[in-house]
């Protein structure tokens, strides 16, 4: 028979963009049954699906103490059926069964195995699987044609899927620092992403570039991917330029979450020195994106940049559902006033759309 647990309830807003999440939380184990879930749907294109699961974990991120029973959870936001079955089972056994079922199949596995080389995507993925692809090994011996990135993500695999360290981002913000200063004094260079929110680990490093006078950002990219590549430290790099002022969807209606900033996806070479590489290596390969931005979108950027996804997710549609405006990594538009409401700095655009500061540290959603 139960006996009446003292219950403690919690209280929890409801975007994860009102919350402050640490990166170090109460409720691991059940987080991490959740994102499993949510890694699932994600690499089977269920978003809705994926989405209601990373919301879910979020909450349990947000809680001020570790949850002992169900019945604490009673009136939190964004906890489906689904998720308080996993709840439920990961409380009483330890682990639910589906997290476990899932983690073993063979799908799962080879979806995470061929989405985790650079360069491949779901849908490229399940193709192969359907192929018979369910390994590097696999794939290396089919006679699958393979693009640019792709390659370079399969020859990298190993070193791009080993955790960059912070001591590699600072080694290589140095990098990026050195070569901005030198070829465009006054440029600015910016740690974004996981780093940003304090993050000891990573996939990659972001950094936003810009100049304190708008237009001059412009040439940044070219000439800093230049001088990377003459520095022999580039082993992959593709540049896409600036679409946003051409892009039809315009600012206050953008048509996804990807942005159209100027940027560069790029695996770079870091040697002895820069970094420890894998024992009887020389060097070793880390991802790295670097995005420049117009001065007057900065704020928006480093916004949009610094993450996690699922706080910039929650932002945008705090702003779409309860101010009626649009965010996005460029521009504010209030619908309202049908105009632009401007920023040169994080706190202004949480003021603008009424909320509390949360900074980068607590955006660990
Ligand atoms: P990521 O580098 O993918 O994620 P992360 O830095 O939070 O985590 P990790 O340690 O695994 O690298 O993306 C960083 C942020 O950039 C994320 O909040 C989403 C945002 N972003 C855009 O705004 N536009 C884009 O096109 C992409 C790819 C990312
Ligand atoms: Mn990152
Ligand atoms: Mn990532
Ligand atoms: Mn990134």
């Amino acid at each position: 028979e139960e006996k009446e647990e003292e219950t403690c309830s919690f209280t929890v807003p409801n975007y994860a963009c009102q919350r402050r999440t640490q990166l170090h939380h109460h409720n691991p184990s059940l987080s991490d049954a959740l994102t499993l879930l949510a890694e699932n749907a994600e690499l089977n294109e269920d978003d809705g699906r994926a989405v209601a699961f990373r919301r879910a974990a979020a909450v349990l991120k947000a809680l001020p103490a570790e949850v002992t029973s169900v019945s604490q959870l009673k009136g939190l936001p964004c906890l489906g059926e689904h998720s308080l079955r996993v709840i439920k089972d990961v409380l009483k056994d330890g682990s639910c069964s589906e997290v476990e079922t899932t983690k073993h199949s063979q799908r799962f596995n080879a979806l995470k195995v061929l989405t985790g080389i650079f360069g491949v995507g779901v849908k490229t993925a399940d193709r192969w699987i359907r192929d018979g692809i369910f390994n590097l090994q696999q794939l290396r011996e089919s006679q699958t044609t393979l693009n640019r990135a792709q390659q370079a993500g399969l020859d990298h695999y190993e070193d791009l899927n080993q955790p960059v360290t912070r001591a590699d981002a600072d080694s290589i913000t140095e990098i990026v620092q050195e070569a901005v200063s030198s070829l465009f004094p006054g440029a600015q260079v910016t740690l974004t992403g996981g780093f940003r929110r304090g993050k000891m680990t990573g996939h990659d490093v972001d950094f936003l570039l810009t100049h304190p006078e708008e237009g001059r950002e412009e040439g940044l990219m070219d000439k800093v991917v230049s001088w990377l590549d003459s520095q022999g430290l580039l082993l992959y790099q593709k540049t896409s330029r600036n679409s946003y002022l051409e892009s039809r969807d315009g600012p206050g209606r953008p048509s996804s979450n990807m942005d159209r900033f100027e940027r560069c996806f790029a695996i770079f070479k870091l040697s002895r020195g820069q970094t420890s590489p894998p024992a009887g290596h020389q060097w070793r390969a880390v991802r790295v994106d670097l995005v420049v931005t117009p001065i007057s979108q900065f704020a928006f950027a480093l916004l949009g940049w610094t993450g996690s996804k699922l706080f910039e997710r929650e932002l945008r549609r705090w702003a779409g559902h309860e101010k009626a405006m649009s965010l996005s990594s460029h521009a504010l538009f209030d619908k309202t006033q049908k105009r632009y409401l401007r920023a040169s700095s994080e706190e202004e655009i949480f003021t603008h759309l009424g909320l509390s500061f949360i900074p980068p540290s607590q955006r660990n959603a």
